[in-house]
């Protein structure tokens, strides 16, 4: 067998897609809360309130992630929940503090992402993340997390995919907080960067000093027409990465963009906070995106909602088409396609040598069925694994720098503006019992971790 030693067996979650308890112990809203409140967002109105009620439920949870053999679980602290109106919450905290020691005490190494995209709904009154303070609240937040958990969290994660919150965020609005307008997209993406940056730093000086410093991105795996596919590069991939190592932004990036700002929020001395040491990269990856130029003419082809007249996500790329893939697609429309993990890790690898990376995110939605016998025969979602699985692997063999592999997700939970319809996780929910069951895919998980590998 070829991966690592040390390689990390996990599964991931974040905290409002599964904790429910939107209302207790003092958590005060996020900006999902006032999103999934509002009529329209959300299919069927779907809410995180109650979730999978993991916060209470957490035990039984953590039991399973036991029984199955992770070796890593990658979960996500709710800002609002640990923080309400900035100051720190005791009773918010203790609730991770406990699941951190839980699971320790059953060789799980705690992943602890600081925002997956529940920003204190009274931070986006103030401006959120188009505004310049919100990074610096975010540091503040950190420096508490570290304090409170860094003598046993094994690896920090800043920020889970800014390109989903300043992108679908701020720029296409189908993510909360629902606004669509382009600038305040860059603004909110050039204010992650930062937010991380001065996170980072907070995080080095608190934590302690063998726990590694990440952040995860979703970067766009491209295929298609080569102009096409650098202006996606740029304004989805590159904002993001090129600071984040030190480059600076991107100076196409800057070109594109210049008919909407001329970038007078990116200050001196950001591009070096941004630039802060990463000891790992955190990749998800779910499906490649197919690009071309649009001919001018052509009805506009679209492969999915965001590119068929409303908002565009991709600033910039307003000539830009995304074409439909053929082949096999998951619930959510997007196409199995196994080689482009394969392809997006090597591509890292020849532009970032350096960095160590870590796949934080793969998994499937499909529309699994309790059968009479009360099996879920989710076999398609067990070959979306294996094919996946092998694809990292074929790349780690190249020489890929991998350090650890973690399935969405754990538990069916909110899947965002789909609610509870797309179901992405090894363990069954039955939302209307709160019951968990095990679909075949987490038994399968659970022996390819055992010989340590797909097949
Ligand atoms: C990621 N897109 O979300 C998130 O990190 C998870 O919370 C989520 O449940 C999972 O993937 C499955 O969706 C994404 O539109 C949501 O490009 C949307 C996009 C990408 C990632």
């Amino acid at each position: 067998m070829s991966l690592p030693e040390g390689f990390l067996w996990g599964a991931a979650t974040a905290a409002y897609q599964i904790e429910g308890a939107a209302n207790e112990d003092r958590r005060a809203p996020s900006i999902w809360d006032a999103f999934s409140r509002t009529p329209g967002k959300t299919l069927n109105g779907d809410t995180g309130d109650v979730a999978t009620d993991h916060y209470h439920r957490w035990r039984e949870d953590v039991a399973a992630m036991a029984e199955l053999g992770i070796s890593a679980y990658r979960f996500s602290i709710s800002w609002p929940r640990v923080m309400p109106g900035g100051a720190l919450n005791r009773k918010g905290v203790d609730f991770y503090s406990r699941l951190v020691d839980a699971l320790l005490e059953n060789g799980i190494a705690p992943v602890a992402t600081l925002y997956h995209w529940d920003l204190p709904q009274e931070l986006e009154e103030a401006g959120g993340w188009p505004e310049r303070a919100t990074a610096h609240r975010f540091a503040e937040y950190a420096a508490r997390m570290a304090r409170a958990l860094g003598d046993r969290v094994h690896t920090w994660t800043t920020l889970n995919e800014p390109w989903c919150s300043a992108f679908l965020g701020y720029a296409s609005g189908v993510h909360a907080p629902g606004r669509a307008d382009p600038v305040a997209g860059l603004t909110a993406a050039h204010h992650l960067n930062l937010a991380h940056g001065l996170a980072s730093r907070e995080l080095r000086a608190a934590a302690d000093p063998s726990a590694r410093h990440s952040i995860t991105l979703n970067p766009h795996h491209l295929r298609g027409e080569p102009e096409a596919v650098r202006r996606v590069d740029a304004v989805a991939n590159r904002i993001f990465l090129d600071p984040l190592t030190g480059r600076g932004y991107p100076p196409d990036l800057l070109e594109d963009t210049a008919a909407l700002t001329d970038w007078g929020f990116v200050q001196d001395g950001d591009e070096k906070t941004i630039a802060a040491p990463l000891d790992v990269l955190g990749v998800n990856y779910y499906a490649p995106t197919l690009v071309h130029t649009w001919d001018g003419v052509s009805p506009r082809a679209g492969a999915d909602g965001h590119k068929r007249g409303a908002a565009t996500p991709f600033v910039g790329c307003e000539d830009v088409e995304f074409a439909e893939q053929p082949g096999p697609h998951t619930a959510m429309g997007w196409p199995v396609d196994a080689a482009g993990l394969e392809e997006m890790l090597l591509g890292l690898r020849r532009d970032h040598p350096a960095l160590p990376l870590m796949v934080t995110e793969n998994g499937a939605a499909y529309a699994d069925a309790v059968g009479p016998d009360g099996r879920i025969r989710d076999g398609d979602r067990i070959a979306y694994l294996r094919d996946h699985l092998a694809a990292m692997r074929r790349a780690v063999e190249t020489g890929v720098d991998v350090r650890g592999y973690f399935a969405w997700s754990l538990l069916d939970n909110f899947e965002w503006a789909y609610g509870y319809d797309r179901r992405f996780g090894l363990i069954h929910v039955d939302y209307a019992t709160g019951e968990r069951r095990w679909k075949d895919s987490a038994h399968w998980y659970k022996e390819a971790i055992s010989r340590g590998g797909p097949a």
